[in-house]
């Protein structure tokens, strides 16, 4: 049945039932697990999710920019449904099953680039990305992997060595994976010399970073988000990625694009490297992919995924038939619901909200980002300061007023947007008037 797309608040949050299911959880959970807003689910759908108590809360969240097409999608449902009826499970490394070459086929046409490709699917982001810099260094050769400042790509051993922030994601975890080097993002409303001398500047250190101390015949990839996720939303200064594309082809260096977050229809295009026009060697997808099934995916250039040896990459349970079928779900519900355009009338939408906001507050440094992935950066008044404590009071009041939001940035002054596309325009305006109330409480 459809749930009732409105917000609706019938206990204080976290209410009764979810507070029960909070001590439960403490007495059988460890405690490094954490979640953003402890209200309990128990149905989601449209841009609603409706808890153990009743309260029905808009999600601008979608499971950390998983379920793109909403929470379950017809599409998804029947097909993944219909899978599990005929069979759950049989490893495609012992005996394959067509849906898997279907997905394959499918991300081999949209990626960007018309060169020859193949996909291998995986079963989470962290894992598809380690397997990106094994093609990358079975491939070249090379060890050495080079990453960005705020970078975010998982948190296995390799994941979490290439991504940039220690709390919560590193510390005492180590040691961590060698060969692994960082170099600053072109990150513009922070830069120090300013936004116009970004791109250059930020191009020369990288630059210097791989041809004067790790030496390029050393690197076999460099790993970047095209808009960095939680890290916060970071739009690369214009022209910047561009330029690491052409200066690793002039290298031997795989370009890696870790699209788990951005990717998926998510940014106003199937894949964020599109609005800057750049072709990745191998692009990294996850996430929005199978709906919330358990499915991410490698894709690339021919020649370098045919490089690992055979029998080189598996996994028991990657590309699971069930969450293949969700992703052929997915690809059905983002083209038959014209979900791309969607993401931009989205992020039009909320990009206007969030400037008429701007205009009375001080503490909005600047809003960016694409279609459904818009983020406000939060600062001290007048200076360019991290807010972390203004994020966390904003946080508090969407929750405690139906709206699910979550944070992000390495310094938590960021606060994100990533609805799923078929949230409707009346609740996203409803939304938005809840964050304008919790700006005024500052
Ligand atoms: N690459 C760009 O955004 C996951 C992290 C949630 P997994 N981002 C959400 C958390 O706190 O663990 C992510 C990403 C980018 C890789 C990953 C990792 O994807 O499916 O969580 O492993």
């Amino acid at each position: 049945p459809e749930l009732q797309q409105v917000r609706r608040i019938v206990t204080e949050i976290p209410g009764p039932r979810s507070l029960d299911l909070a001590n439960r959880r403490k007495a059988a959970l460890p405690a490094g697990l954490t979640s953003t807003a402890e209200v309990y689910v128990a149905a989601a759908g449209g841009g609603i999710v409706v808890d153990v108590d009743g309260n029905s809360l808009i999600d601008l969240g979608s499971g950390i920019a998983v379920t793109t097409v909403g929470n379950s999608a017809p599409a998804v449902v029947s097909r993944a449904s219909a899978q599990l009826a005929q069979y759950t499970h049989t490893c495609f490394l012992a005996t394959p099953y067509e849906p898997y070459i279907a997905v394959a086929e499918v991300l081999n046409r949209i990626t960007p680039g018309d060169h020859e490709k193949r996909t291998a699917l995986f079963n989470t982001g962290a894992e598809a990305v380690e397997n990106a810099v094994k093609y990358a260094r079975a491939a070249t050769g090379r060890p050495a992997v080079v990453v960005f400042e705020h970078a975010f790509h998982g948190r296995t051993l390799m994941g979490m060595t290439l991504t940039a922030k220690n709390q919560p994601y590193k510390h005492g975890f180590g040691p961590f994976a060698p060969e692994v080097y960082r170099a600053p993002m072109a990150y513009p409303y922070q830069w120090p010399s300013g936004p116009d001398n970004c791109a250059d500047e930020a191009f020369r250190q990288f630059a210097q970073l791989v041809d004067a101390q790790i030496g390029a015949d050393a690197v076999a990839c460099v790993v970047v988000e095209p808009i960095q996720g939680e890290g916060g939303f970071i739009v690369p200064a214009d022209g910047f990625l561009a330029r690491v594309v052409d200066f690793c082809r002039d290298r031997g260096i795989v370009f890696v694009a870790d699209e788990v977050q951005t990717g998926i229809a998510r940014t106003g295009a199937w894949f964020a490297c599109e609005h800057t026009g750049i072709v990745p060697d191998l692009i990294v997808t996850a996430k929005g992919l199978a709906g919330g099934l358990p499915l991410a995916a490698v894709t690339g250039r021919a020649d370098i995924m045919d490089a690992a040896h055979p029998g080189g990459i598996g996994g028991t349970y990657a590309g699971n038939p069930a969450a293949c079928a969700a992703a052929l779900g997915v690809f059905e519900e983002i083209e038959t619901g014209g979900l791309i355009d969607r993401a931009r009338a989205i992020g039009d939408l909320i990009t206007r909200e969030l400037r008429d906001i701007a205009a009375s507050t001080d503490v909005i440094g600047e809003i960016r980002g694409h279609g459904a992935m818009i983020a406000i950066e939060l600062v001290m008044p007048g200076t360019r300061e991290p807010n972390r404590d203004a994020v966390a009071a904003l946080a508090r009041h969407c929750h405690q007023n139906g709206v699910l939001v979550l944070t992000a940035g390495t310094f938590g002054n960021v606060l994100r947007f990533l609805p799923p596309l078929t949230i409707s325009d009346e609740l996203l305006t409803d939304a938005f008037s809840v964050l304008r109330a919790g700006f005024a409480t500052l």
